[in-house]
């Protein structure tokens, strides 16, 4: 790839509402466009308006011509100012012609051209998702990093009087050392008296929001069928979803909270309320918010028609399917929901995808249709012309807290199917001659003591300029605070009583008690279970010492790689420099790795286990590796297999032996756990 063809690419991320030939990296960077690209609003002065903005800058690249112009109608119904979601029908097969228009571009000029042309074209959201999804999955775009989406449309993700001070902030004192980030205020969607709102730092945590959008993002349910069909991604779209919730309920009790009910009563009202108070950037106007009782309607708008009949029935017939143990396709041939491919199948049609349901007719459309009817629960039939709430588009979704019933709810159709499956047996459990004998986790930091961890409140700064769009010319910082938890060490003693193998450590972390602090039993506990890390270890004759550091988890990505900087001056030119760099924006937040626990120090079970890598290795195929894909076990491994043959979240995802963690642990020697406490302070430690 060329240097000119790259930038065009990473420049088309900046100012997305911005018409294509405006100025981009602050002021420095112009592209030259063929006369044919200006939109009519600005053909008749091209020569003029491109004159305009090419005077004063750095670098101007030209762009080619395209080789024809492709017909783009099929993205009329979404207009430029309509939101856009991609759990609506019909924005999602737009957004799979465009999908599949990307990505049939026969070279790179071609499809920097196509981008270029249909930029001003179309439904910005639209065309930032279809792009981004391209540029992840073209074969020729491999190096070009994709910007945080926190920082292509901040709006929705910031408070937005914030942008409005940052944008001052930068007027006025320009590059110079006297301005200040601007603080994204912590508590703004409600007060204290919701006691939801306990739990508004992780809903409306920028890195929790962004890399919900990235997994969709990587595993899109319609487009061509290669960039759909990825291995287990329907049993992936479970266990992702399964361990946010796993996560919310120990950040729930972490609070003094109930666990999540599942909604599973379409017909009650919903007893929490949300008010986002976030701005859509396409048409300058707030989501709309839920009164606390609403009761969800049938939606009759003019491009989406749901009724709760109909979500119902599917959940009937999708319970039904599973107690009999298999699905039909359209042709009336039975497939069984097995142990190995059953989730699988399960998960793209609940989700649902139409390019890999089973038969979306039978099946329908479950969990997005969820998302759509509590979306439009403040305007079902569209009198008073608001748009859908958070819940209806995946870049803000997490901010509700009905996000997690709905999600409960649809984890419950997943726990049902698994809870009929037979436990895992000692084969299946055990690796015989492996003894864990001793385990830690502790603090990097001299006079710490083992197994006590902590959590505490950070202050960091993140640049929004790239989506800022008609502003100054200088950066827009932010400054926010989020949770944080002190890095540490895990320690393992593990003794080979055989000959060298290999081994797959599994970490876990689990609540020990629930809300009335009464101890969890290994049924409950293991559907609570988080996963914190998995990886391969060699295990030598005797006695083997382990050390994995909190930050090499297999499910968290570092701050950094989520709001890097934009632009081309902080990009590395060397190629292997690059590569290491490439943003990759899947994967838990590392600052919300542990939940917050107690000021007291609140107490869960560390689990560790060793699993014969015999059973869990797969054979990849022979595709290079990708530098970013660290957070494998959430996002899988780009152009690869699932890197683990086991059935996602192994061993906590079956019915299980024993009646009590330390008892199952007390059986297997391949496995430990041990105490671990996680101390909160309130304090702000600032980066
Ligand atoms: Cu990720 Cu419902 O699937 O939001």
């Amino acid at each position: 790839m060329t240097n000119t063809d790259l930038k065009v690419l990473e420049l088309l991320f900046q100012r997305p509402l911005e018409p294509v030939f405006t100025t981009r990296d602050n002021g420095k960077t112009v592209l030259e466009i063929p006369e044919s690209f200006y939109t009519d609003r600005y053909k008749a002065e091209a020569d003029q308006v491109g004159n305009r903005f090419s005077k004063n800058v750095d670098v101007r690249i030209p762009v080619q011509e395209l080789a024809s112009i492709p017909n783009l109608d099929f993205a009329k119904p979404l207009g430029p100012k309509k939101q856009f979601s991609l759990f609506n029908d019909r924005h999602r097969n737009i957004a799979s012609e465009l999908i599949t228009l990307f990505m049939n571009a026969p070279n790179l000029r071609q499809f920097v051209s196509l981008s270029v042309f249909c930029k001003d074209r179309l439904n910005p959201m639209l065309f930032q998702y279809a792009y981004a999804v391209a540029i992840a999955h073209r074969k020729d775009t491999t190096e070009v990093p994709i910007t945080n989406i926190s920082q292509v449309f901040p709006s929705n993700f910031v408070e937005p009087s914030t942008l409005k001070d940052g944008r001052q902030e930068g007027t006025v004192f320009g590059e110079s050392g006297d301005r200040v980030p601007v603080p994204i205020p912590r508590d703004y969607t409600a007060s204290d008296v919701e006691d939801e709102h306990r739990m508004a730092y992780f809903r409306e945590d920028i890195g929790v929001n962004s890399h919900h959008w990235h997994w969709h993002l990587v595993y899109p349910t319609t487009g061509p069928y290669e960039v759909v069909n990825k291995d287990r991604r329907g049993e992936l779209f479970y266990y992702m979803h399964q361990q946010i919730l796993a996560r919310y309920n120990a950040e729930r009790f972490s609070n003094n909270l109930k666990r999540i009910q599942p909604l599973t009563n379409l017909h009650n009202e919903l007893f929490e309320g949300y008010f986002p108070k976030i701005l859509s950037s396409l048409n300058n106007r707030t989501y709309p918010g839920r009164a606390s009782g609403q009761l969800l309607k049938d939606v009759d708008r003019e491009d989406t028609k749901i009724t709760i009949d109909e979500v119902l029935r599917w959940r009937n017939r999708i319970m039904d399917v599973i107690d009999q143990g298999y699905v039909e396709d359209p042709s009336g041939q039975r497939i069984p929901l097995d142990e190995v491919r059953g989730i699988d199948i399960l998960g793209n049609m609940i989700e649902a995808s139409p390019v890999l349901s089973v038969n979306m007719q039978l099946y329908g459309n479950l969990h997005n249709q969820g998302h759509n009817i509590i979306s439009f629960a403040h305007d079902p039939d569209g009198r008073h012309l608001e748009e859908f709430g958070v819940m209806g588009d995946v870049t803000t979704a997490m901010r509700d807290p009905i996000f997690y019933r709905w999600h409960g709810f649809i984890n419950s159709i997943f726990t049902k199917f698994k809870s009929l499956l037979n436990p895992y047996n000692a084969d299946q459990l055990g690796f015989e001659g492996i003894s864990v004998d001793y385990i830690e986790a502790k603090i990097d930091k001299k006079g710490t003591s083992p197994n006590r961890l902590a959590t505490y409140w950070q202050n960091s700064t993140v640049d929004l300029t790239a989506g800022l769009d008609f502003s100054s010319a200088t950066n827009v910082l932010a400054s926010f605070n989020h949770l944080q938890n002190a890095p540490f060490t895990y320690t393992f003693n593990v003794t080979n009583n055989g000959a060298k193998r290999t081994g797959t450590c599994r970490i876990f972390l689990c609540p020990k008690v629930d809300e009335r602090n009464m101890p969890l039993r290994l049924e409950e506990q293991r559907q609570m279970a988080i996963e914190m890390d998995k990886f391969t270890v060699d295990l030598v004759p005797g006695v083997n010492t382990i050390r994995r550091q909190s930050s090499e988890s297999s499910v968290a990505i570092p701050f950094e790689r989520s709001f890097r900087p934009v632009g081309a001056n902080y990009q590395p030119q060397a190629a292997d420099e690059l590569a290491r760099f490439r943003f990759c924006g899947c994967g838990w937040p590392q600052h919300l790795l542990l939940p917050k626990g107690t000021t007291q120090g609140m107490a869960f079970d560390l689990f560790v286990m060793i699993s014969d890598y015999s059973q869990d290795s797969v054979k990849q195929p022979n595709t290079p590796n990708d530098a970013c894909s660290t957070a494998y076990s959430f996002c899988g491994l780009k152009d690869k297999l699932y890197p683990d043959r086991r059935a996602m979240g192994f061993p906590f995802d079956r019915r299980l032996p024993n009646t009590y963690l330390t008892e199952m642990v007390d059986a297997f020697g391949n496995m430990a756990r041990t105490d671990v406490k996680i101390q909160y302070t309130d304090i702000t430690v600032v980066k």
